[in-house]
């Protein structure tokens, strides 16, 4: 690439200006997750500038070229050092109020001072997620790109680190067609380094990957345990210590892998007694170790059993936002999501659309309550192009690697109300199959659509599928709530069904007619009737009523909406519980 002297016009002529930065790209491929080992936090203040015409890409500021070759300084158009501080993680939108609606790049800058470790040690950038694309540059290298706004990713940078660094990120969230999601979904595009960031130092050969599960044979007593390693010592044997349970073993790996199975009985995890575990896996001089908790989930006929016994997934969806936080929620915000919804009877939730932080799968784990887990195949993606299959699928994997060793995550969903098209289920079916390959041991499922022409159960995906989740608005989008019963008359499922969404927007404190839309007394009705039905169909297994809180969404300007979807049980500061919230609580104790 050809640059001027300094940086005058250098980028005028860049048309593709994303072109030179397609690789590297960090994917499912070089990601491995932390366990519980330590990180060295890169959190905190970061410098950083709203960049609304992607100019730090094209004329490539990350090089911080200030002066020409003779050494005459040059103007800049950007100065990293005295553009204003941001927290990380933080999402801009909900930083200054001329940001809430900026969608594209913003740029972080971060001074990084660096001690060598033990020798032969190698050091990894950690991001836990950055909304939508993120492009890593060190001292002026290109570290590489990430697509994906919610999965976490990592970058090595062993040997590249000197004692004093600079760290330029641009995050960028521009709604593009062959994103997953695409340009077009029902929710707010929050941008930004909305997860935190972290240094890890690993041994020269260190465990990748672990997988440590209850295997589903009904007898609780096998665990299974895999590894993965990275590094030159890809022979040799790796330590799986249960303390608790006097437990230790050994297995053999191989070229990078190794698994076996051990008998072992741990008490059994489920939303009553959420046991965990300390888990530990060594591995020459490395030592993995994680929380895990022991639990088996799987269907029979119409039926999800949980430790072999038949359950009714009581549940509810769930945004993953905050009024202060936008999608950076602190702990205690997750935490009181939970406590919050096991008040209202809850023992499952659907994380819509997207995968929520690690630290929700991980509360969910000490909290006791079981997870669907979701990719952001929303609506209209792209299916038929391989880059969107190949993003969505990358995706899914980070996903599953990240939280395969959570016992509160029961199901994997593939997407949310896709049309039953050829490219689709293609695209869909492919997904299902990674889920199943990756991972065994759990369910699963996608938000179905329910036949528009008769309604039924007709998605050609539910072959695919070991759990049929089914979005339905009658009484609200369809106001005619005779086709729901219709609707599960018509429908003879061979596997569990559960109700992923129905609803009705409530403007919060609105009172009014029964028949009167967007109040609290509207909304009660159409979840009582839903309620009187759903709980009839023998079928049915599990509910998640959309949704938990009002969430923010720009597609929703009417008056009562305000750039909300009002569709919520809660107030969006989840201190206001609407008519429909007492619905649901007195449902859901009536089977606890
Ligand atoms: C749906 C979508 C959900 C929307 C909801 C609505 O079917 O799955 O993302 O927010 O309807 O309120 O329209």
């Amino acid at each position: 690439m050809t640059t001027t002297p300094a940086n005058f016009n250098s980028e005028i002529h860049r048309v593709d200006f994303l072109a030179p930065y397609a690789e590297p790209q960090a994917n499912a491929e070089s990601f491995f997750d932390l366990g519980t080992r330590p990180v060295e936090s890169l959190d905190g203040p970061w410098h950083f500038a709203i960049d609304p015409f992607d100019t730090c890409l094209r004329a490539r500021w990350f090089e911080e070229k200030y002066a020409d070759q003779a050494g005459r300084p040059c103007p800049t158009d950007f100065s990293f050092d005295e553009w204003e501080e941001v927290p990380v993680p933080s999402c801009w939108n909900v930083l200054k109020p001329e940001w809430k609606w900026f969608e594209g790049s913003g740029v972080y800058v971060r001074n990084l001072d660096f001690h060598p470790g033990e020798s032969g040690e190698r050091v990894f950038l950690a991001f836990a997620g950055a909304a939508y694309a993120a492009y890593v540059f060190l001292n002026g290298d290109y570290l590489g790109w990430h697509r994906g706004g919610s999965t976490p990713f990592r970058f090595e940078v062993t040997g590249k680190l000197k004692a004093r660094n600079r760290l330029v990120v641009v995050v960028r969230n521009a709604r593009e067609v062959e994103n997953v999601p695409t340009n077009n979904f029902d929710w707010f595009n929050y941008g930004g380094l909305h997860r935190g960031v972290g240094l890890v130092r690993l041994p020269a050969t260190f465990v990748k990957a672990a997988s440590v599960t209850l295997v589903p044979d009904g007898s609780f007593s096998t665990v299974a345990v895999s590894v993965t390693v990275d590094g030159a010592e890809r022979d040799g044997q790796a330590r799986v210590e249960i303390p608790e349970l006097g437990f230790a073993g050994s297995l053999t790996v191989a070229g990078g892998v190794g698994s076996a199975e051990f008998d072992v009985t741990p008490q059994l995890w489920s939303p009553d007694n959420p046991k965990l575990y300390d888990v530990v896996i060594r591995y020459g001089v490395d030592e993995w170790s994680d929380r895990i908790g022991f639990r088996e989930i799987r269907v029979d006929g119409n039926e999800v059993l949980l430790n072999g016994v038949p359950v009714f997934l009581r549940g509810v969806c769930s945004h993953e936002e905050s009024d202060l936080h936008g999608r950076s929620l602190t702990d205690e915000e997750i935490r009181e999501t939970f406590r919050i919804a096991k008040e209202m009877g809850c023992d499952f939730m659907r994380l819509a659309h997207y995968p929520h932080s690690r630290a929700t799968s991980r509360i969910a784990d000490e909290v006791g309550v079981m997870l669907w887990e979701e990719v952001p195949v929303y609506w209209a993606i792209m299916f038929d192009s391989p880059s969107t299959l190949n993003d969505a699928d990358n995706q899914l994997r980070e996903l599953i690697l990240r939280d395969r060793n959570r016992a509160s995550v029961i199901i994997w969903s593939v997407g949310n109300e896709n049309a039953d098209t050829d490219a689709r289920l293609a695209f869909m079916s492919h997904l299902a199959d990674t889920c199943h390959d990756l991972d065994p041991t759990r369910l699963v499922s996608a938000a179905c659509l329910v036949n528009p022409v008769i309604p039924a159960i007709s998605d050609r995906l539910v072959d695919k599928l070991d759990v049929i989740g089914l979005n339905e608005y009658y009484g609200w989008y369809d106001p005619d709530f005779d086709k729901l019963p219709a609707l599960f008359a018509n429908s003879h499922p061979s596997k569990p069904v559960i109700i992923t969404e129905f609803g009705a927007d409530a403007t919060p404190d609105l009172r009014g007619d029964a028949d009167e839309l967007y109040t609290e007394d509207h909304q009660l009705q159409i979840y009582q009737r839903q309620i009187e039905v759903l709980s009839t169909i023998d079928y049915i297994k599990g509910a998640t009523p959309w949704i938990f809180y009002d969430f923010r969404c720009p597609r929703r300007t009417h008056v009562l909406q305000g750039y909300y979807n009002r569709k919520g049980l809660l107030s969006p500061d989840k201190t206001h519980r609407k008519l429909a919230f007492t619905a649901m609580q007195n449902w859901y104790q009536s089977m606890m």
